[in-house]
């Protein structure tokens, strides 16, 4: 049977990489991008959706005959915390309708990320296991984690197929982050290629797991691939890419740029971060379904200043544009 696939949040971070890859796997025509609203001078399929209309889904999804739908629309740790039910309301919402309409339309497979925030002050901070205690101190993180119950729940009670995996921060050149407690690793690259002074909102040595852009999306599609009897966790699988605090980020960046100078002042995600794992243990995803992941610090920061410095050159005539 054809796979016909549908993204929910494909203008976000992962959404608008994924979204491309998606189509390099599935063909153009076969990858549906939706999002509250499309991009300027969107190119490929697009549908309006709000994720909180349920009908609207279900249009869409009939319309085009969807078999697979990745839902990755969702107010993130830092964001979340502004408007706390508000958070609640739209994460759970959305969720549930991808769910029902999953279930009554017969959707083969649905992909619900899930995070590092389900982990609270329970889970060891190092290495923290697959299995560990949940107790999360983020609404973002309280819906995640219910949100793993409810998808093993329709898997157990239904036989639907929904897949996940609880991001570490993502890092890539492609797409900017917007508002999580580790979005200040992809802005202190920025911040680097355009020589400016980056000042951080965590402490020094906050360590958190973190992965490449390429890793997660890599990770995403592998898990997706796996052949159902292979995927024996239901409420969601860690994969770590790499771990590292601020200082060691901007320790590798001065290798290339000498100069390079960081602040710290931490506001109010320090809090968050500090009960975030500081690394993760994977070998549930390496077991069932072979993941491993193929970027560490040093290729991460050579790639992200590489490509960043071409996207900067491209967009300005040349970086001293850019910077102004
Ligand atoms: C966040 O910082 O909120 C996200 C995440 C780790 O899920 N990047």
């Amino acid at each position: 049977m054809k796979t016909i696939v549908l993204v929910i949040g494909a203008n976000g971070q992962l959404g608008s990489v994924l979204t491309q890859s998606l189509r390099e796997k599935f063909g153009e025509s076969n990858v549906i991008a939706s999002d509250l609203r499309p991009k300027d001078n969107y190119k490929g399929i697009f549908e309006t959706i709000d994720a909180t209309d349920i009908n609207r889904i279900k249009e869409v999804v009939v319309q085009y005959q969807v078999t697979q739908i990745y839902h990755l629309a969702a107010i993130l740790s830092a964001k979340g915390e502004e408007t706390p039910l508000r958070t609640w309301d739209i994460n759970m919402k959305t969720l549930f309708n991808v769910l029902e309409v999953s279930r009554l339309h017969n959707i083969d497979k649905v992909f619900f990320p899930s995070s590092i925030a389900v982990f609270g002050e329970g889970a060891p901070l190092n290495d923290t296991p697959n299995n560990a205690y949940l107790d999360p101190a983020t609404v973002y993180g309280i819906s995640k984690a219910a949100g793993e119950n409810w998808a093993q729940y329709y898997f157990m009670r239904y036989g639907l197929d929904v897949r996940s995996i609880r991001y570490p921060g993502v890092i890539g050149y492609q797409s900017l982050p917007g508002g999580g407690t580790t979005d200040y690793a992809v802005d202190i690259y920025h911040k680097a290629v355009l020589e400016e002074k980056f000042s951080c909102f965590l402490k020094e040595d906050a360590t958190l797991p973190m992965i490449f852009m390429e890793d997660a999306i890599r990770a995403t599609i592998e898990l997706m691939d796996a052949p159902k009897e292979d995927i024996k966790v239901r409420t969601s699988y860690n994969i770590a890419g790499i771990s590292f605090s601020p200082a060691e980020v901007a320790q590798e960046i001065r290798k290339l740029y000498p100069d390079f100078q960081i602040a710290y002042e931490p506001d109010f995600r320090q809090e968050i971060a500090d009960r975030w794992p500081n690394s993760i243990d994977d070998t549930s995803a390496m077991n069932d379904w072979g993941w491993k992941p193929q970027f560490d610090l040093t290729s991460i920061t050579a790639t992200m200043i590489q490509k960043l410095k071409e996207k900067y050159t491209a967009g300005s005539k040349n970086l001293e544009t850019a910077k102004s």
